[in-house]
């Protein structure tokens, strides 16, 4: 039996593992700086840049959206992935139902507290399996894994899937978000090992 076999649970079928990756059960967590204490009552997701209606919805606009379930493999650009994470939240896909994004915008910077970004081409953005989280496995998220709620886009790697994630902007073109202008790739599709620059 090959070492990459052994490492997948029973069961799994190894061509779920992008190249390069290894199995993980554990969740480790990685962020840059301190973990964010966010008060609820001063929550607010915004949404700005070329959109037709920019909007600005407190904690409890934001949760009465309609909730989803999805069940996703993530994949990090350390090396690990972990299969069938479950997540609970709201539709990236409705969200954007909600919002008039412009017909010259082609990319999106995803924004946190503290300042941190990531940027996403809106192809990649809106996808079905894309979804802000709020629970993870079936309780409300660890404040290290992002509470109150976190990006989850589970076909690039997870550095794009921002924790803490506070707001949107559309953009005409690309510009690098916080791990993009420090060396990782600014699209990071793991099946194309798309990890740092010049990959
Ligand atoms: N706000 C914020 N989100 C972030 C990061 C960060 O530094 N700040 N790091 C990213 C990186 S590099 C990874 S690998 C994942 C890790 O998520 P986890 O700690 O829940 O495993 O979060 C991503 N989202
Ligand atoms: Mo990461």
């Amino acid at each position: 039996m090959s070492r990459l076999r052994k490492s997948l649970p029973e069961g799994v079928d190894p061509s779920r593992l992008p190249p390069g990756q290894y199995n993980t059960r554990r969740f480790p967590v990685l962020h840059v700086g301190t973990t964010p204490k966010v008060k609820l009552d001063r929550w607010d997701f915004k949404v700005d840049g070329l959109v037709q209606n920019p909007v600005s919805w407190s904690f409890e606009e934001m949760t009465s959206l309609p909730r989803v379930e999805r069940l996703c493999d993530i994949h990090c650009v350390t090396k690990w992935s972990k299969f069938d994470t479950l997540w609970e939240g709201i539709a990236v896909a409705d969200v954007l139902s909600r919002i008039e994004v412009l017909p010259q915008a082609t990319h999106v910077m995803v924004i946190a507290e503290h300042g941190f970004t990531s940027n996403l081409p809106i192809g990649d953005f809106d996808r079905p399996e894309n979804l802000f989280a709020l629970r993870y496995d079936g309780a409300d998220l660890a404040p290290d894994h992002g509470w109150p709620m976190r990006l989850v886009v589970p076909h690039l790697y997870f550095w794009k899937s921002v924790k803490w994630v506070r707001g949107l902007r559309f953009m005409e073109g690309d510009q690098p978000g916080f791990w993009e202008r420090n060396g990782y790739h600014m699209r990071g599709d793991p099946w194309a090992e798309e990890r740092y620059w010049g990959d």
